[in-house]
């Protein structure tokens, strides 16, 4: 029997520095409203969500920084994201960035939680490969300050048993790694889930902004073929105080093929229904990693005079 679940890519629009969360949690209150109405089984929502980009500011008030950061979730912000997924019967993916507490230090992270149609977190997920940079660059249109503002995720990439298929998260610059779908397809995964707020034009060069919208979604496609797993990939988009972010929500078949995408840079939802048993069929012959994958022949030495190197 097939396992079909119906996925809506919720994609936001600008959120500008100014806007509350009170507000953005309104907004997407509204897409969940609207994907109920569709039936949606699961809603995704961006990276970082339910504020503006605010990597792109430099600051160095600590207290200033921790504003953007949720010390809990749920919290009264986002408490009617968890409402109406149990009053839908829905699940959703959320970013955001995540202010905790472990071993009696303070840590932040940019983290995304998969909640269940009961409204409990049920995975979470913490961005391991930050982009940009740690100081201010004066060499830079915009800063990028992710790798200042967050520490590396500690949590590695797992795959969860979620709706009855095998789901797996990574966050923005990791959907660019083919390590990322790797891991989580030696795993099994069926369905990979991501946001990103990735600028429309690189601070650092004059790339097209076609040429990005082609390497989000060659990075994307890649790592659903090869790893014969979904992919929902879902944008925060529009200009953000002045800044131009992409959208392109996309999603991605196991055959790599887009089956839906968002048109605007608005708050726009973009449904497919998903059989994850379409995964099966390149797990169980192209990319039969059991049966075809050789690592040990790919030359990569792990091994000298009896030592083990490290990975680098
Ligand atoms: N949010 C995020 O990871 N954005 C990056 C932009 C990289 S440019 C320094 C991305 O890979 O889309």
């Amino acid at each position: 029997m097939a396992r079909v679940i119906t996925v809506g890519a919720a994609q936001l629009g600008p959120v500008e520095k100014s806007e509350s969360r009170t507000s953005v949690v309104t907004r997407m209150v509204r897409l969940m409203e609207t994907a109920k109405r569709k039936r949606c089984d699961l809603l995704v929502f961006p990276e970082l969500a339910l504020t503006t980009f605010f990597p792109r500011w430099y600051m160095t008030d600590q207290a200033e920084i921790d504003q953007w950061f949720e010390a809990e979730m749920p919290n009264c912000d986002t408490e009617p994201l968890f409402d109406m997924a149990r009053q839908s019967n829905m699940a959703f993916h959320l970013g955001y960035a995540e202010l905790c507490t472990e071993s009696d230090q303070t840590h932040h992270y940019n983290s995304a939680i998969l909640v269940n149609k009961h409204g409990e977190i049920a995975a979470k997920y913490r961005k391991i490969h930050l982009p940009g940079h740690d100081e201010f660059d004066p060499n830079r249109e915009f800063q990028h300050l992710e790798k200042r503002y967050f520490e590396v995720g500690n949590l590695g990439f797992p795959v969860w048993r979620f709706l009855g298929g095998i789901f797996g998260m990574c966050i923005c610059n990791d959907r660019r790694w083919p390590e990322t779908y790797r891991v989580m397809g030696l795993q099994g995964v069926e369905m990979v889930i991501l946001g990103y707020n990735t600028p429309t034009t690189n601070s650092q060069s004059n790339e097209a902004p076609h040429v990005r919208a082609f390497h989000n979604l060659l990075s994307m496609q890649a790592g659903a073929y090869q790893n014969s797993t979904w992919v929902v990939g879902v944008a925060k988009a529009g200009n953000e105080d002045g800044h131009e972010l992409m959208g392109g929500s996309a999603i991605i078949a196991p055959s790599g093929e887009l089956v839906a995408q968002c048109l605007t840079l608005d708050d726009e939802l973009a449904i497919a229904d998903c059989d994850l048993d379409a995964t099966i069929f390149g797990k169980q012959t192209i990319f039969d990693f059991g049966r075809h994958r050789r690592i040990e022949h790919y030359g990569i030495i792990t091994q000298q005079n009896g030592v083990t190197l490290p990975p680098n």
